[in-house]
């Protein structure tokens, strides 16, 4: 029977003819070994990113993806407070190794890209189901790793659209990445045995399913400096992510990291939502300034008031979910003796609000029962010896540990602690 749109017995034209691509440096031997990197690197991406999403549980109320948890949404453990650097670790490790996967991926999809102008397009029901489960694959990757990118340039102020698109692909990504290593590891092994005849031998299987060229054009680059550009991309990536984790006189290689600015001195450190870019105004933040503490009782504390209770000072790291993180010594008083002092004494989360109001009208947080009772949650009134800057989230900001940053929230108007029924 003949196809009425497309003759699949004629010659193709443009891409669709296989001598189309020419380039000397695609075969079996390379797309295996960029296989073989992403196959070990990307289920590290994988896991640090079910368990980083595991810190926006449901028992960090308000902070997870859906309100109505749908299968995917796995939380099968409570996120703990130890160790205090658990989230900069997994989202730490996300981030820097999905950055520095990136140009693997993107010479991967090179090396396979005449594949997608395979002629015929289909030629069997198998061949169909290969090519959509590879579409699924490439799809879901190229959106994981750009959306992944896109926000880490742009401050989000709260996880709702791109979290849950990311969090969904994500499960998009593992079945086609798990299908995919399950049918290709065979052909990948077999590629990395051919390393050395694929050059010179780059005609010797040639046909529609070999990935070296029919007619390969003159060697303008070797397979060698094509391997160490993307090594070395990848190596940059790698460092400037480090150095964003692990801050400190490595800070300076982290050029994808925090896009504030720093202050000097005790306030040296990353800033990523200025006061200017909240538009906090002094009046909000001055001597009128109070703190509402609602629990079974209301509150009302004046900065001076606050200063005067048991202070407690820890070293706490701040990490942001763009993967940098910043460790600096708190001084503040403990979230559960202000929920004792609203006479809210057994476990309770804790809803808190800022006088920043340009967010969708203002912008709450919730911290869940674990962080509440955690001796190591304060409100932060000082930093390093000094008061908070107003960029630091002067007058108070909340530091809990092993959160994600997006918990620690500055310019603190009002901690609301609801008690959980257990
Ligand atoms: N009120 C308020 N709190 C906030 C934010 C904000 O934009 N507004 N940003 C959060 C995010 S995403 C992070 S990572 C930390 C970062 O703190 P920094 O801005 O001091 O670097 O603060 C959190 N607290
Ligand atoms: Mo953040």
């Amino acid at each position: 029977m003949r196809l009425p749109v497309v003759d699949l017995t004629r010659t193709p034209r443009g891409p669709f003819r296989p001598d189309f691509w020419r380039s000397p440096l695609r075969g079996p031997w390379l797309t295996a070994l960029l296989g073989l990197v992403l196959m070990i690197g990307t289920p590290i991406v994988v896991v640090t990113g079910l368990i980083s999403n595991a810190a926006y549980q449901p028992l960090l109320a308000g902070n997870s993806i859906g309100t109505n948890l749908s299968p995917l949404d796995l939380y099968v453990f409570t996120w703990p407070t130890r160790p205090v650097w658990l989230y900069a670790l997994t989202e730490g490790l996300h981030v820097t190794i999905g950055l520095a996967l990136f140009p693997v991926l993107l010479v991967k999809l090179w090396s396979v890209f005449p594949r997608l102008f395979e002629w015929p397009p289909v030629r069997s029901p198998a061949h169909a189901l290969e090519r959509l489960s590879v579409a699924l694959l490439v799809g879901s990757a190229l959106f994981e790793f750009v959306s992944g990118i896109v926000v880490m340039q742009f401050y989000y102020p709260f996880p709702f659209f791109f979290t849950a698109a990311h969090y969904y692909g994500a499960w998009v990504f593992i079945a086609a990445f798990g299908a995919h290593v399950l049918l290709k590891f065979g052909t990948m092994r077999r590629g990395l045995r051919t390393r050395g005849d694929v050059m010179e031998a780059a005609g010797a299987s040639p046909g529609p399913t070999s990935l070296a060229a029919v007619s390969p054009g003159p060697v303008t680059m070797s397979r060698r400096v094509l391997l160490g550009t993307v090594g070395a991309g990848s190596l940059l990536l790698l460092l400037q992510g480090a150095g964003g984790s692990i801050g400190g006189p490595f800070r300076f290689l982290s050029f994808f990291g925090p896009h504030g600015y720093t202050g000097s001195g005790p306030l040296d450190f990353p800033v990523t939502e200025t006061a200017a870019a909240a538009q906090i105004t002094p009046a909000s933040v001055g001597a009128a300034w109070r703190l509402d503490v609602v629990g079974t009782r209301s509150l009302q504390f004046s900065r001076e008031q606050l200063l005067a209770m048991p202070q407690h000072t820890y070293d706490l790291p701040i990490a942001c979910t763009e993967g940098w993180s910043t460790t600096q010594r708190w001084t503040g008083v403990r979230l559960r003796d202000l929920a004792a002092l609203a006479g809210v004494n057994e476990s309770a989360t804790v809803t808190s609000s800022t006088v920043q109001t340009d967010l969708n009208g203002g912008y709450v947080v919730t911290l869940g029962s674990e962080q509440v009772a955690d001796e190591l949650s304060l409100l932060a009134l000082r930093v390093n010896g000094v008061d908070l800057s107003l960029d630091h989230g002067y007058p108070a900001r909340v530091i809990s540990p092993a959160v994600p940053g997006t918990h620690c929230h500055k310019w603190v108007s009002k901690l609301a602690f609801s008690p959980v029924l257990t």
